[in-house]
């Protein structure tokens, strides 16, 4: 790694400095410790309302297209994938999809049941009867099928995204919980629908996913609960979580090598919590033959460095576009910052996308960082 500005003679200090924030971390009340209803929870009248009024459209529904955002991760694909498998099980028919041509599903959730459901967007009619959104924070992440999902009979949409700005024609949108699977797993106890090992795998994928594997903040006891009725149904967890995290290409590794080797470390920025970000270009990932969806965890390297507040990787696309990938330990709100380059996602996680070059698209991130630090 190399280090821009002044050398961290602070190495040390740094890690002390560390520890002590993670030990203040610790005593802080937890997601649903307290006594106050976190928005949207259950409880909320609204909420509820919105929960009856799912349940009416779906069981006035014979068809059903069930949609997640675009560059599917395992709790989007997940989500859609447990409750396709659940609503055909009701004798619906049921067309699960998403808003890309060609439509890429990462090697990692290959082993993801209930594929068979997966269309093209192109299958999905122009004006269905009903739709249900999962894990999208904005329409944008609909895709090529945002207007099909906007011009449907109605519009349901499941999400956790805090940056969620609320659309659709009922929304279940709930930042409080840790992943959208939660919200589906809530669906499929309303319906009475009992959970089956496909369906488990597919649930179990979209909480371990957004988790971190259980280890993010978001993690609550409920979280945990969810995860115990999963395994009780029999399904492998531990191939799960191989599938998930613990297999790569050999590409991989030379491209996160690469990655590696051009790190820098600013421990000016963020309002001088320390910024470590890299890139990757395209031609790494042509060299190796590795995809842009396989290196999706290399921002989870990254993160690493205690000496960094944020980190943030760049992955460039064959266009030349950059999609950049970014986390916080919690000093700057990288939701609120991404959101500045028309971004979005959580406090501790988010993203955004560019058609700038490298240099100028980490120039607007280092603004957009001083900005919120400076809040
Ligand atoms: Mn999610």
């Amino acid at each position: 790694m190399t280090t821009a500005g002044k050398p961290a003679e602070s190495g040390a200090a740094g890690a002390v400095s560390t520890v002590e924030v993670e030990t203040a971390l610790a005593v802080l009340p937890g997601p649903r410790s307290g006594s106050s209803p976190e928005p949207g929870a259950q409880g909320d009248d609204r909420f509820e309302a919105a929960w009856e009024r799912a349940l009416e459209l779906i069981a006035g529904a014979d068809e059903i297209d069930l949609i997640c955002h675009i560059c599917p991760d395992g709790d989007a694909l997940g989500s859609a994938l447990a409750a396709g498998q659940a609503l055909r099980g009701l004798g619906k028919r049921v067309r699960v999809s998403f808003g890309e041509d060609p439509q890429i599903i990462p090697e990692s959730l290959s082993f993801l049941p209930g594929q068979d459901l997966i269309v093209p967007a192109a299958a999905v009619p122009a004006a269905p009867a009903l739709v249900l959104a999962f894990d999208a924070a904005s329409e944008e992440r609909l895709g090529l099928l945002r207007d099909k999902a906007f011009a449907a009979g109605a519009l349901v949409v499941f999400d956790h995204h805090a940056s969620n700005p609320g659309f659709g024609d009922v929304r279940l949108i709930d930042p409080s919980a840790p992943a959208t699977a939660v919200l589906v797993d809530e669906l499929l106890r309303r319906l009475r629908i009992p959970l089956d090992q496909p369906i488990a795998t597919c649930l179990y994928t979209g909480i371990a996913t957004d988790t971190g594997s259980f280890k993010y903040r978001a993690t609550t006891p409920a979280t945990h609960e969810m995860a115990g009725r999963m395994l009780a149904t029999g399904i492998r967890h531990d191939l799960i979580s191989r599938q998930l995290w613990d297999t790569t290409s050999f590409g991989y590794l030379k491209v996160l090598a690469g990655a590696l080797e051009r790190a820098v470390f600013e421990p000016e920025q963020a309002g001088g919590h320390g910024l470590v970000w890299t890139w990757v270009p395209y031609q790494d990932l042509a060299l190796f033959g590795v995809t842009v969806e396989e290196i999706e965890g290399l921002i989870d390297v990254l993160r690493k460095p205690a000496e960094a507040d944020v980190a943030l990787v760049l992955k460039q696309d064959p266009d030349g576009t950059l999609r950049g990938s970014c986390r916080s330990r919690g000093a700057v709100d990288v939701a609120a910052a991404c959101a500045r380059l028309d971004g979005g996602g959580h406090v501790f996680a988010a993203g955004f996308s560019a058609r700038a070059g490298v240099p100028e698209t980490v120039e607007r991130f280092r603004v957009a960082l001083a900005e919120e630090s400076a809040r």
